[in-house]
């Protein structure tokens, strides 16, 4: 249904308004926009990381694609924070430190606003102190944590161990995604919870909560 060449097409562009407009041309057809992310622009950064790992696109050349990748899910993002469920708890995020990448971190923001949760978002190179800091001062349920190199990964024990040592027995439940995170990982580094992707993530931080009891922490 999802023409995800078209997609990545608009990814390669110079220009921004190819894949605006085929973002646009498929919410006209009534496509879902839960599948024109996930088919269409995910798809198709895809195919890009697949390029990039065999050195057939470079650096300038993903730069243009997480570009075109943001304008395209700016159109989305309307659309899918379209459900209107009332604010209920507070999630903060980060991309850990070291770490630049925040194409999946973004989606997973949408995705948890469109779910009701409160997000605040800490941006990219997030160190781990300043996890602590927004934990001590927003008080979130859950605090999430991305990162998409394997040297960085690193980075989510330091946070893990910090929030916890800094909040004790009110800790919120910590969880962590990016594409080299595994379960596995995360239950090596005592994480509560991994999300393989941004709406496995919101599934994984909803149990979280309804087996805490729910509710923010006061
Ligand atoms: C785009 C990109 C870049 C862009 C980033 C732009 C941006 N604004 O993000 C730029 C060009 C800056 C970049 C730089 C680098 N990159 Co890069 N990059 C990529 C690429 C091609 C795509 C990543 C992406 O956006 N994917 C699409 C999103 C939607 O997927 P995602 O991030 O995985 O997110 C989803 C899930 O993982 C999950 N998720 C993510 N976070 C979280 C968090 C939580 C809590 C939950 C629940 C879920 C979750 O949900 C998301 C949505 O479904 C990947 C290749 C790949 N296949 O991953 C390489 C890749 C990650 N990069 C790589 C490398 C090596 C680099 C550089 C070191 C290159 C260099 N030599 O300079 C630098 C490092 C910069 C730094 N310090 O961070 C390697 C990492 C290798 C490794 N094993 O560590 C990869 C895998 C490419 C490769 N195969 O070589 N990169």
């Amino acid at each position: 249904m999802i023409d995800v060449e078209a997609f990545n097409r608009g990814l390669r562009e110079l220009d921004t308004l190819p894949i605006e407009n085929l973002v646009k041309e498929y919410l006209r057809q009534g496509v879902p926009a839960q599948m024109i992310l996930s088919d269409g622009l995910i798809g198709a950064m895809g195919i890009v990381g697949q390029e990039f790992k065999a050195k057939e696109l470079w650096v300038p050349e993903i730069l243009l694609a997480a570009r075109n990748m943001h304008k395209g899910i700016d159109v989305l993002k309307p659309v899918l924070l379209r459900e209107d469920v009332p604010a209920k708890s507070i999630f903060v995020i980060g991309t850990v430190q070291g770490d630049i990448h925040d194409i999946g971190k973004n989606i997973v923001v949408i995705i948890m606003e469109a779910h009701g949760f409160n997000v605040v978002d800490l941006g990219v190179n997030v160190p781990t102190n300043a996890f602590v800091e927004a934990v001590a001062k927003h008080r979130p349920d859950i605090v999430g944590m991305s990162a998409l190199l394997t040297t960085t990964m690193q980075e989510m024990k330091n946070v893990v161990v910090a929030v916890r040592n800094s909040t004790g027995d009110r800790a919120p439940k910590l969880i962590v995604g990016g594409a080299p995170v595994t379960q596995k990982f995360a239950d090596e580094i005592g994480a509560d919870g991994y999300g393989e992707d941004a709406i496995s993530g919101v599934e994984v931080a909803l149990k979280l909560l309804e087996n805490s009891g729910g509710g923010t922490i006061s």
